[in-house]
């Protein structure tokens, strides 16, 4: 362990647009020792100092134990002081699956420096936006796949960025800019980090406008992920495939990567997430945990039926990021028999998971309860006074671990968060007496037709239940005289079905008449957001027509 600690006195403007918890809070969550005040690096220094030669983590070009994962965090690290970062300054960090992820995301972490986490998805405009609101002085990009991607986007944040952006490094086939550094390990002194400041900016999956950015601390992301690894009973024998971008909260902190990490486990990273490579590596390396978006679980689900590698080993598959349709979840937990655990989470915060040991009926149909005793849920009306049990209303929560304000961003902050500190989730939900949510769908995602408010949510799971119909989206389509329409863009299973069937079997399930969609489209696929959920406003087009996006 480290005996000399850096004071980080410098932050550089870190904390201008922090908003952190009250006094009064945080000496409460301090004093029942729910925030540990450790750096986040701890994770893989006190995996270091209990077995050092247990692999840590692992892709398809090595693995590296404990020790050596420190060791290269720390040489990275070193690098980094010497090229002139120094402690709390920002960085945006876009690294692909692969072992550079785990690297630099820790060397970062012992430098001190403040990572942006974006997707790998993300293009040009979400990066620049990202470097101009956190103040970043350097850019971590990868080129693992050699596809020049992240050399495009170095190219354009260089030409934007002349001044403010000092370093630009790239894993990988770096072209003309620097490689990752490497310094003298043995002289390197790790930062401690305030534990009640930023230890990383996750990026909001929010539905409009660019990403907003959220700090989490180290006290409050190790409690996160800590009381994520107890809820999915992560063990020192864990080995967690990370499917999903890594830099997502799902899989980094939910427990992700990180919760395999502080248990002892092993962390497999692939950039592949079809079924045939992750069935191959699942039977191989025995596979007991990972995580996955509904439209992904779906496709691994459907190749249980063709694919022969043995998927026995995994003991948990997590599945979140949005609404998993009833119908579904009853076929993953035939396919993968035992393993579903649904997972209703967001970077702000809140996590809830169904438990291993729940009923399989509750699994299939409910999104979990909180991983912690100390997240508060409530479920409000319009005009924001709780509901009553069982009924709908919008999420608000606040805890231990939830934000209270994105970063650098006050006026919306006054809209998203209540008086007494609780985050309004957008979502809506329903609570049941024993703290079990059932999601139902954004609050603002709603078709007005002749007046009336339809869900669209209600429909599109009514639809999924339709044996033609393998993915679905429901949108409001402008209308002249109805104000707006409903329109349907689906994905066919076997064979596509008419809008007449559509609209008789929706009757026969009891919707009423004037939710019936208005307008059928079968495409080909609906367009996802960076992480793989179905992106709902980009199907249709920007010019307000319908059905133009739908090709990616
Ligand atoms: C996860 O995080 P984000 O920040 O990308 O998205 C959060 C939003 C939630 O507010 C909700 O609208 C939706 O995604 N969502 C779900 C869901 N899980 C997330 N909606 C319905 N059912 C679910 N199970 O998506 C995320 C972060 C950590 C763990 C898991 C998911």
């Amino acid at each position: 362990m480290e005996t000399a600690l850096k004071e980080n006195t410098v932050q550089h403007g870190l904390l201008d647009g922090f908003v952190d918890q009250p006094a009064h809070q945080a000496k409460k969550f301090s004093d029942a020792n729910i925030w540990q005040n450790t750096p986040l690096w701890g994770i893989l220094s006190e995996g270091v100092a209990r077995h050092p030669t247990k692999t840590a983590v692992a892709d398809p070009s090595g693995a590296l134990t404990y020790a050596d994962l420190l060791q290269a965090a720390d040489e990275m690290a070193a690098g980094l002081q010497d090229a002139g970062l120094t402690a709390g300054d920002r960085v945006v960090f876009q690294i692909a699956n692969s072992l550079s992820f785990a690297k630099v995301f820790f060397a970062l972490q012992r430098a001190g420096l403040v990572p942006v986490l974006a997707l790998p998805a993300h293009g040009i405009a979400e990066i620049s936006h990202f470097i101009k609101l956190a103040g970043a002085k350097a850019y971590f990009g990868s080129n693992l796949d050699n596809d020049g991607k992240a050399l495009n986007i170095a190219d354009a944040l260089s030409r934007e960025f002349e001044q403010q952006l000092s370093h630009i490094y790239i894993a990988g086939e770096a072209g003309k800019y620097s490689t990752l550094p490497q310094g003298n390990a043995a002289q390197f002194i790790p930062v401690a980090s305030a534990p009640e400041h930023p230890a990383l900016f996750l990026v909001s999956g929010g539905t409009t406008g660019l990403p907003k950015l959220i700090p989490r601390t180290h006290n409050d992301y190790r409690f996160n992920i800590q009381s994520c690894a107890a809820a999915s009973d992560f063990s020192s024998e864990e080995v967690y495939l990370a499917v999903l971008p890594a830099a997502h909260n799902f899989t980094l902190g939910c427990p992700g990567l990180l919760g395999a990490l502080q248990v002892g486990g092993k962390v497999i990273f692939t950039a592949n997430p079809s079924p045939d490579y992750c069935f191959a590596v699942i039977e191989q390396d025995k596979v007991t945990a990972t995580a996955l978006v509904p439209a992904l679980a779906q496709l691994w689900t459907a190749a249980k039926e063709w694919e022969n590698a043995d998927t026995s080993s995994l003991r948990v598959m997590q599945i979140g990021g949005s609404k998993l349709a009833y119908s579904d979840a009853l076929a993953v937990q035939k396919a993968f028999p035992g393993a579903l655990q649904q997972v209703f989470g967001m970077a702000e915060g809140l996590i809830a998971c169904t438990r291993l040991n729940d009923d399989e009926e509750l699994i299939a149909a409910k999104q979990g309860r909180p991983v912690s005793q100390w997240d508060e849920v409530r479920i409000v009306d319009d005009e924001g006074a709780p509901v009553e049990l069982g009924e709908e209303g919008e999420l608000l929560t606040r805890g231990p671990y939830t934000l209270r304000g994105y970063y650098r961003a006050q006026e919306h902050n006054a809209r998203a968060f209540t008086q007494e500190g609780f985050y309004r989730s957008g979502d809506r939900a329903i609570l049941d007496e024993n703290g079990y949510i059932v999601v139902t769908g954004r609050i603002k995602d709603v078709v007005n037709r002749a007046g009336e408010c339809i869900a669209t949510d209600e429909i599109e799971e009514q639809l999924l239940m339709h044996p033609n119909v393998a993915q679905v989206a429901v949108v409001a389509v402008p209308d002249q005289h109805l104000g707006e329409k409903i329109g349907v863009a689906l994905v066919k299973k076997n064979l596509a079905p008419t809008l007449q069937e559509l609209r008789s079997f929706l009757k026969q399930q009891g919707l009423a008449s004037f939710k019936l969609p208005d307008e059928l489209h079968i495409v080909p696929s609906l367009p996802k957001t960076a992480v793989g959920k179905i992106d709902k406003k980009r199907v249709l087009g920007p010019d307000g027509s319908p059905w133009v996006n739908t090709q990616i």
